[in-house]
């Protein structure tokens, strides 16, 4: 339940969503939220401050006495976390994966997890404004399928970019490889029209554009890939996949995405 400064009560969001922040992966459901004008609620902190977070559908901050390896909240961060996190068994219940971004619906009982199927939750509330998930189960399979070719990615993504400082050759490889059949794919999309999947804009563009740019974070660690024998795996983007970068580039013009991406790519787009 929500509150105006003069204390009239609003109807519950249709979902909230509780991350770390900013986060790529919850950008797909709030640029998404945006066009199609539904209502999503973020609760969050910086990544190094979720371990002192109760995550719940209530979450918040939990007091320091009431953290440490004997809270009944303590479990062990297996991805992209180290260390003890905080979580609830109604959490657990709700986020079978423990994982954030996490989502609600209003009652707090249905928990939603995998940024893409939020992404996914968030079009279906939206789609009398703005239909962004195909107009027959033919179209929406096929947004569905780019959606999956992009988790793929992303997982390859996320392993690449926790490792990155000290990558072993074989996930360098696994890495170059997930990156030329996914941005192979979307190039060869974006050969037969504007958008990748059918004649608008879909959320397989949304969903492309936060991966892809999370992806472009590695020209930031040149540096250290050098240093053990790697490059960046996106370092010629722009002459391999020319499409998709312009498309991302773009979109990333546009209000909803410009709001929530900011200065995201500024690095990325003055870079060569
Ligand atoms: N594919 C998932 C990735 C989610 C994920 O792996 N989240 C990690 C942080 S990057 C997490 O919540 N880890 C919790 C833990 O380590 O227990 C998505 O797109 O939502």
């Amino acid at each position: 339940m929500r509150f105006t400064e003069r204390g009239i009560v609003l109807a519950d969001a249709e979902f909230r969503i509780f991350s770390y922040l900013p986060n790529p992966r919850v950008w797909k459901s709030l640029i998404t939220a945006d066009l199609c004008g539904v209502q999503v609620d973020v609760i969050g902190d910086k990544p190094a401050r979720l371990s002192q977070w109760l995550w719940d559908y209530e979450a918040r901050l939990l007091p320091p006495e009431m953290r440490g390896e004997e809270s009944v909240y303590a479990r062990t961060g297996r991805r992209g976390f180290s260390g003890t996190l905080y979580k609830t068994d109604a959490f657990l219940r709700a986020q079978p994966f423990g994982t954030v971004p996490c989502a609600f619906g209003p009652s707090g009982h249905v928990g939603l997890f995998e940024s893409n199927s939020i992404l996914r939750a968030v079009a279906r509330a939206g789609s009398k404004t703005l239909n962004l998930y195909g107009d027959d189960i033919y179209s929406a399979s096929r947004i569905d399928g780019f959606l999956d070719a992009n988790l793929v990615f992303a997982r390859e993504v996320q392993v690449y970019l926790l490792s990155i400082e000290d990558l072993s050759s074989g996930a360098h490889e696994r890495m170059v490889s997930a990156y030329e059949f996914y941005l192979s794919g979307i190039e060869s999309a974006l050969g037969h029209g504007q958008w990748i999947s059918g004649d608008t804009m879909s959320i397989a563009d949304i969903s492309f554009v936060c991966d892809f740019a999370q992806c472009l974070r590695d020209r930031f660690f040149d540096a250290q890939l050098q240093s053990q024998g790697f490059s960046a795996v996106s370092s010629q983007c722009r002459i391999d996949y020319p499409r998709a970068v312009q498309h991302m580039l773009t979109l990333c013009e546009t209000p909803a995405f410009k709001s929530h991406m900011g200065d995201y790519l500024d690095a990325f787009k003055t870079a060569e």
